[in-house]
Formats: structure tokens, sequence, C-alpha cells
């Protein structure tokens, strides 16, 4: 069986973070509201009341956390820049200091001689365009646009590849539909229209990144839908559940429809907002590369009950994260392998842009955080992504989630995900043994094939 050190010469080791979720300093140096500032303010919106106001403080931080990345020997770090600080009211001035930070912060990572791979947006929204309508406004897709313009200009000339939206389907879901994240509507299957804005948004972005000649990538958080039985009720809800959390956001990038929603009652036009010419632009002459966020598989039942067309089914029998998430590290190879029996050429280059797991951490009484079981679960599922290669799929690298503990949305500062503890109190970051654990695969890979 192939494992993680057979991985092919030239594979790029990563971490990957998230503005809101690390760099705190929102109102400093003309930083706009976003969408998150307003939601997590709400009372009983997020666990604890906690917010991003400070997070691990990375705005002033960055120096030292670039540091722990070159310790680490990373050949590419992704983070997202946060279009609050660029243009505070989503259009209109840019804010000169907020860009001022990204060019510091690319910078430093070159001088450590690791490459910045920015996601453009990762869930915060400037408020004042979510006061326009958000991802339901179709207008929001040409303000991304315009934002794109304005962050490519300036960091382009050191930047190769861009990642435009991080997760849209979490973003609809939560967002849009269920109320969990900002900003905070329930508007179930009427959310769909986010989705599509989303999606053109990538598509436009992507024509301004191609034009300053730089590669465009998408990360979309995929898992792999296993009926709970073959009985034809479930295998049928199976595939209404994968049309909507995978292929939703797959097809149309891929191949330039959408798929069959039938099972839900909304037509491929989803319900009214997809125009002439959209899907030509979103698929647009084709990814350069595709990211991946993989946490777990998906088991789906037939409903129960009126309402959705499917159902979740529990996965028993496997270790779970403090998070309550099933670890299933086959499950990437089983998502990736499908991936490519499911688009064959369409599919382009892959990139995990994320994977990783939440644990109980505790630093002990000698100054160390043992996270044995976050170790054992990169090792299964980075065998699973050199398994996957073994079995023809083209995978080029793997950002962990996460470089830092950091602020995980709804649930505050509960779930640790980083390599490096971080000290919520005193900012204090204290690398774990997972971090020295990756340290040593990434030095043993790079010497296995010498670049
Ligand atoms: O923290 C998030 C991240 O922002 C998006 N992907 C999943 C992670 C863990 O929940």
């Amino acid at each position: 069986m192939p494992n993680r050190l057979d991985l092919p010469a030239g594979f790029r080791w990563g971490a990957s973070t998230a503005s809101y979720q690390i760099e705190g300093a929102v109102d400093e140096d003309g930083r706009g509201p976003s969408v998150w500032d307003v939601f997590a303010a709400r009372p009983g919106a997020t666990k604890g009341g906690q917010t991003g106001r400070i997070a691990c403080d990375h705005y002033h931080r960055y120096g030292e956390d670039v540091a722990l990345m070159r310790g680490l020997g990373l050949d590419g770090y992704r983070f997202s820049i946060a279009w609050p600080r660029v243009r505070p009211a989503g259009d209109g001035a840019v804010n000169p200091a907020g860009l001022a930070f990204y060019d510091r912060l690319v910078d430093e990572l070159l001088a450590a001689g690791i490459t910045p791979l920015p996601t453009l947006f990762h869930w915060d929204l400037p408020q004042a365009l979510e006061e326009r309508g958000g991802w339901l406004d179709r207008d929001t897709a040409y303000r991304f646009a315009e934002y794109t313009e304005t962050v490519a200009d300036r960091l382009g000339d050191r930047v190769p590849a861009w990642i435009t939206l991080n997760e849209p389907f979490v973003h609809m879901v939560y967002g849009y539909a269920l109320g969990i994240h900002a900003p905070g509507r329930t508007l179930m299957l009427d959310a769909l229209p986010a989705a599509h804005h989303q999606l053109l948004a990538h598509g436009l972005a992507a024509a301004v990144l191609r034009e300053r000649g730089r590669e465009v990538l998408i990360a979309n958080n995929l898992t792999p839908v296993r009926a709970a039985s073959q009985s034809p009720a479930d295998v049928a809800a199976a595939a209404a559940y994968d049309a909507l959390h995978n292929r939703l956001f797959t097809d149309p990038l891929l191949l330039g429809h959408y798929p069959d929603l039938s099972a839900y009652g909304v037509a491929e036009d989803l319900g009214g907002c997809v125009r002439d010419g959209d899907l030509e632009l979103i698929a647009g002459p084709g990814l350069d590369g595709l990211g991946v966020n993989y946490y777990n598989p998906t088991r789906i039942a037939a409903p129960t009950e009126p309402g959705l067309p499917f159902a979740e089914a529990p996965i028993d029998g496997v270790p779970r994260t403090a998070f309550d998430w099933p670890v299933v590290p086959d499950g990437l190879r089983e998502l990736l392998t499908g991936l490519k029996a499911r688009y064959g050429d369409a599919l382009p280059p892959v990139t995990i842009t994320e994977n990783g797991c939440s644990v109980a951490d505790e630093i002990t009484p000698d100054g160390t955080v043992d996270d044995r079981f976050r170790i054992d679960y990169l090792a299964g599922h980075l065998d699973a992504v050199a398994q996957a290669v073994a079995e023809g799929v083209d995978v080029r690298g793997y950002f962990t989630w996460s470089l830092l503990d950091n602020y995980e949305w709804a649930e505050g500062f509960s779930q640790r995900f980083g390599l490096v503890h971080v000290d919520f109190e005193t900012q204090r970051r204290t690398p774990k043994a997972s971090y020295a654990w990756y340290r040593e695969l990434i030095t043993a890979h790079h010497a296995l094939h010498v670049r």
C-alpha cells in the first residue's frame, strides 16, 4: 500500500487559516465591519458570545506566525484576505492600510521561502454589502470582481495562484439556509441564489485573475456520500444529497451546468436566478486546480418526515473528533477517486486545501501538548491521499487545517484544530506534538524527492 512518503516529487506541503478566524484587529487601520462582526455580537449567536475581535491577534503577530511556518518547512501557506479590510464598504474607497497588511504578510512569507496561496473570500463579507442583500443579490458578484482587481493588482506580482472562494456550500447552508453562521438567514431552499451568486463571483474573479496570468482555484467542502442501505429509497436520497452538497458546486465549474435538483422541486435555473451566459462564465476555460476541503463522509437515508428529500444517518464504529465528527481517512481516497470517476479529464489537478481535526488539547505541566490523536488523523488521511494518487488522481498538495488553534465560528474558541496551541488569554503559541511530526514528515519527503 502506498503511503505518505510515496507522494510525488514536487508535492506541496502547507497549512491553512482564514482572516476572521485568526486576525483580530477588527477596528484597526480602517477595516470596515463584516457580517461576522455583526452576527457574533447577537446574543446567543455563538458559544459564550465569543467573537473574532482579537482571535489569535495575527494582525499584529504575523511575523511570529510566519516564523512558526518556516520552522515547519512549509512550501505554501493558505490564508484569506478580509474583503472589509481592503474595501471597507464592499465597494467604493480602497483602504491602503488594509492592503498594506497583506503586502507585508506576502513579503514575510516569501522571505521565509513559503509560497502564499490567498483565498479571496472566506465568509467575512463587508456588512455594507449584506445590507444590500449579500449573496442573495447578484450585484455582490460584480463587487467581488472589483475587489479581486484591487487585490490582484497589488499582490499579483508575487502571488502565482489564487483561491476565489472558500466552501460556498457551507456558506450558503449555514449562513443563508439555516442561520447558524453569519449572516444568520433562515431561508432553507430559498437560499439557493446565494450558491449561484457565489459561483458567478468566482467566474468573474477568475477572469480578472486570468487576465493577469494568475492561476485560479476554488476550495470546495466535499464529502463522499454513502447510502445507508441499498434500498432504492436510500440510494435516491443519497443521490439527492450528493447533488446539493457536492455537484451543485462542482458540476457548473467542471461541466458547465447545474445538477438535477428535481428532488428538491428546483429547476436547473435555480428559481430563475441563472441568466444567459452565467454558466459559461462560471466554467470559463477551466480551473487550474480544484481545492478540496475534506473532513468526513456523509451517510444518508430516505427521509422519515416531509421536507427535505434526505435524512442524515449516523456513522458508527469509528473514532470521533472533539467536534464529534467521524474519523474516516479512507473517505478521502473514496472522494478523490470518485471525483476522477465522475469528471474524468475535466477534473483539474487537486490540492487538499483543508483537512484536520479538533482535539481537546491541553498543555501538560511540562509545557507540551501531546496530540497523538491529531497525528494519527493526519497520517491516515495523508496515506489515503497517497493511495488516491496511486489510483490515478493528480493531487498536487496538502494544506492542513489549521496552522493555529483559532476562532471556530459559532463554536467560538471551543474547538482546537491547530498544529500550534494558542492560549487565547496571553496569545502564547505552543507547537504541539503534531507540529514536530508534520515538520519531520515534510523534511523526510523533501529529502526523498530532492527538489
Ligand atoms: O474552521 C473551518 C474553516 O473555516 C472552514 N472549513 C472547516 C473548518 C473546520 O470547521
